[in-house]
């Protein structure tokens, strides 16, 4: 499998690294992808969290000002060109100045821009201001690929595209290249997640649509983003920060899983849960009763 990432020059220097780190594929079971691309579709993603219920209802909020307004302003131009071209209007105006006019089109925006912030910064707030993390993982974007680090457990691994001829391998359909990844950031349902975002070269910025996320990862600065997954599931994002020639060949995996296999999951990666927070040990302590 890493024979044919290493046909490819451009990877030739990446799977060295990724050989060094690799993760056997989860043996998770088999779930259904909810956060992808449809082909044609313009709209935004399906939601699977409150925050992307707010980005969407934002969404929705903007559409309802802006058309209006498009349609206001189109058809000031379109009565300007009508009566007040040369021929219909030969002797123009001289006036440079009305008050009236000049107050209400200023007063009318502030407004409409105090309107859309006052629904604008409840969701921002939501988005910025980290809750207490249940999993706190922290993101590296790299030339051109994803390392992530459990920080809790000592699991590290490093993520790369698959290609076209290794998608089966992996469980996926054909349809998903370009975003299929070969290892999977694994996370449990109904948690807080905290993703603690970074670079180690250039600017990269890690997203998944459907969550509502999405982050500058900046080297030498840590930055956070979190979400709460509603839904068991596959979920894919891409790089969102043009970062060099494969910028577009470094997809994200997140799969959303139940606790149990989430600490399963852990478990098969070696993880040592020394550091595991509460809500973790009643299921550790299941596991290893068995
Ligand atoms: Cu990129």
């Amino acid at each position: 499998m890493r024979l044919t990432k290493a046909l490819s020059p451009f990877a030739a220097a990446a799977t060295l690294l990724a050989a060094a780190s690799a993760t056997a594929e989860e043996f998770l079971p088999d779930l259904p992808v909810l956060g992808a691309p449809t082909p044609g579709g313009t709209a935004l993603q399906t939601p699977f969290t409150e925050l992307m219920r707010e980005v969407i209802f934002l969404d929705n909020l903007m559409l309802w000002i802006i058309v209006p307004i498009t349609l206001f302003v189109s058809a000031l131009l379109v009565w300007v060109i009508v009566f007040y071209n040369r021929k219909s209007n030969p002797e123009p105006a001289r006036f440079t100045h009305n008050t009236p006019i000049e107050v209400a089109w200023t007063v009318v925006p502030a407004l409409i821009l105090l309107f859309i912030a006052l629904f604008t910064f409840p969701a921002l707030r939501h988005q910025q201001i980290m809750p207490e993390a249940d999993v706190t993982i922290k993101v590296t974007g790299l030339q051109w690929y994803w390392d992530y680090e459990y920080v809790d457990h000592d699991v590290m691994f490093s993520q790369f595209m698959l290609e076209r001829d290794e998608l089966a391998d992996f469980g996926y359909t054909d349809d998903l290249y370009l975003l299929a990844t070969d290892t999977s950031m694994v996370v449990p349902v109904g948690r807080d997640i905290v993703l603690q975002v970074t670079a180690g070269d250039v600017i990269h910025s890690w997203t998944i649509p459907a969550f509502g996320v999405k982050q500058d990862g900046i080297p030498g600065r840590l930055a956070e983003l979190w979400f709460n997954a509603e839904e068991e599931g596959i979920y894919f994002g891409q790089c969102s920060e043009l970062c060099g020639i494969n910028h577009a060949y470094m997809p994200i995996t997140v799969k959303v899983v139940s606790e149990e296999e989430y600490i399963a999951w852990l478990e098969r990666q070696g993880a040592d849960f020394a550091a595991a927070p509460e809500w973790m040990q009643r299921h550790i302590e299941v596991a290893q009763a068995d």
